[in-house]
């Protein structure tokens, strides 16, 4: 799955925003790549809050990216190229000038009143909720006209709608009918963990929320009442009639519960968009701030472990490293200066297409895209970074050290512009761009990496073209060979008799791996990320980042 943020991507007009016929003019590109299937962040009409998260008419397409003949075109022509086009859907909530919360938040007595979820003021103040946007912290914001607040997880300009109302649930079903009827291959749904919420909103006190929910909100909102119902529903009401893929964007749900989604005798989702493993290394109790100490790669290794176990005989997986929300995947989790740049991305990639699981490549990684490290808050368009940074200045709390973690965490960072040339709009526009492209593009971009044989888009074009060819990467069990105290992340893949070795350095240092498998010849080797190794009889010395996959026999159990 290779995923196409929108507003990104390539502008074809020269208003400095990405658009639906730039993503045309690029289809050859992402075939060349060698993935199946495009997954498309929010193209509806949108109010622009949160870039498409905040939708004012599911029906229409956002002007700025173009018109619903645009998105018929692409539709076909990425059938046409024998690729599948995922859309992305936001039901947990609406945009507040939808105009569903137009007519809800004039009067109580509106029919549209009960669409959304309200704490009337006759009950005293509502119990702490957390809004991830809000400059407040507050998922309650007040409502004159109503006398009620409305509750929004996320910022005041997005209200939950309440699903606990059926006929809620029957517009959103026709939406979806809407949009599967035009012959989109699959649906990945936003927030969609979030959709139940517990009418009796029993009290979570800091207590209840770290001791019940190691201190997420996400993993409370997650278990609400009727989840699983509603799934179900909806997957009897809408998505089994067509052959389609469902994705749900999973925070808060834990390895053990991944199954009561994705099993099929469940009939609910395909896949889990799980959270776990993107948090690593963040500290607890707040939402995404980096540990100075780095990230566990004893965690790392426990945590994939984990999650890849769940589907050993049932279900299955997603796996990915960056994406909208997230930093870039190299400043994140590899190295991005040099000389580890290239392979500490390669090794990345390595890792998300030899384990099992359905890998999911954001738009730029391929390149090496790095992050940009604003250094003023004005730089940001980022709701989540504006709402965070308008708390911790109302509370005087430390607005520089939290400029500082955004270098690394903020969700702009993975949200630049692509770089496909070294041009100075990067070859992504002629106008003024609406996010400042990384001033790193003259060094890396598309063009650069299609003319360097070493680089990583082929690095990452090879692995695909390897992972079609051995059914044991697509297929194979997962055994974890390396201990969680080593920062070498070393597995087996095994399959009807074909075994692949992967070993993964994890880190800036030579690290040595004992190891009883013996040296592979050079024609067993797959992939190194490295030219040479160096093996002896107790194991092998690998380089910073350095990435190997190599066919062995199985190991003798000496
Ligand atoms: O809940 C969280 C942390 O516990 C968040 O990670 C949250 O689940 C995540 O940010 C949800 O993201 C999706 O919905 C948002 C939107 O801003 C993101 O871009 C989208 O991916 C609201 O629609
Ligand atoms: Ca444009």
């Amino acid at each position: 799955m290779y995923q196409v943020y929108p507003r990104s991507f390539q502008d074809s007009n020269g208003d400095g925003i990405g658009d639906l016929p730039g993503i045309l003019t690029r289809l050859d590109y992402i075939v060349s790549l060698g993935v199946d299937a495009v997954w498309i962040n929010p193209v509806c009409l949108s109010a622009g809050k949160d870039v498409g998260y905040d939708i004012i008419d599911f029906r229409q397409v956002q002007p700025e990216y173009g018109t619903m003949e645009d998105m018929d075109r692409l539709i076909a022509a990425v059938h046409c190229k024998g690729l599948r086009l995922i859309m992305d859907m936001v039901l947990n909530h609406t945009s507040n000038r939808h105009e569903w919360f137009q007519q809800a938040s004039s009067s109580r007595d509106n029919p549209y009143y009960g669409y959304y979820i309200w704490w009337p003021v006759e009950n005293g103040q509502p119990p702490a909720r957390c809004g991830f946007f809000d400059p407040s912290g507050s998922a309650w914001t007040y409502n004159a006209p109503t006398r009620s607040w409305y509750l929004h997880y996320f910022a005041p300009e997005q209200p939950d709608l309440n699903w606990d109302l059926p006929e809620v649930r029957s517009r959103l079903y026709d939406i979806l009918r809407f949009w599967l009827e035009k012959g989109i291959d699959g649906l990945r749904f936003d927030a969609l963990t979030y959709i139940s919420k517990d009418r009796s909103f029993p009290a979570i006190t800091p207590g209840i929320l770290k001791e019940k929910y190691n201190g997420d909100w996400g993993h409370y909102y997650a278990a609400g009442p009727h989840l699983h119902e509603y799934l179900r529903e909806m997957h009897r009401e809408v998505l089994a009639p067509y052959n389609v893929l469902s994705i749900a964007e999973a925070a808060g749900v834990g390895a053990d519960e991944a199954l009561s989604f994705v099993a099929e005798d469940r009939k609910e989702i395909d896949l889990l968009y799980p959270f776990e493993a993107i948090g690593i290394g963040y500290l607890p109790d707040s939402f995404k701030t980096p540990d100075p100490a780095g990230y566990s790669r004893g965690a790392w290794k426990e945590v994939y472990s984990r999650w890849s176990k769940v589907f050993d005989t049932e279900g299955w997986g997603a796996l990915y490293l960056g994406n909208h929300d997230q930093p870039r995947m190299v400043s994140r989790w590899g190295e991005d200066k040099d000389p580890f740049r290239q392979p500490s991305s390669k090794l990345l990639f390595t890792f998300l297409l030899t384990m099992r699981g359905t890998p999911f490549l954001y738009n730029g990684d391929e390149f090496g895209m790095t992050n940009i490290r604003f250094t003023s808050i004005e730089d940001y368009q980022d709701v989540e970074t504006h709402g965070r940074f308008e708390q911790l200045q109302k509370d005087g709390g430390d607005t520089a050290a939290f400029l500082t973690d955004q270098q690394l965490a903020g969700r702009d960072n993975g949200r630049t512009p692509m770089q496909w040339s070294d041009a100075p709009g990067a070859g992504f526009t002629t106008g003024d761009p609406w996010l400042k492209i990384n001033p790193d593009h003259t060094r890396i971009n598309r063009e650069s990496e299609e003319k360097d044989p070493s680089s990583v888009l082929h690095f990452v074009r090879m692995l695909i073209r390897l992972r079609r060819s051995h059914p044991a990467l697509v297929y194979g069990d997962y055994t974890l060979m390396s201990g969680n105290d080593s920062p070498v992340h070393a597995y087996m893949r095994s399959h009807r008799g074909s075994v692949l070795a992967i070993l993964l350095n994890l880190s800036s240092e030579k690290q040595f791996f004992a190891s009883i498998l013996s040296a592979p010849s050079q024609g067993d080797i797959l992939v190194d990320n490295y030219p040479g190794f160096q093996w002896s009889r107790e194991g092998i010395l690998l380089q910073p980042w350095q990435a190997l996959v190599f066919a062995c026999g199985t190991p003798s159990k000496a």
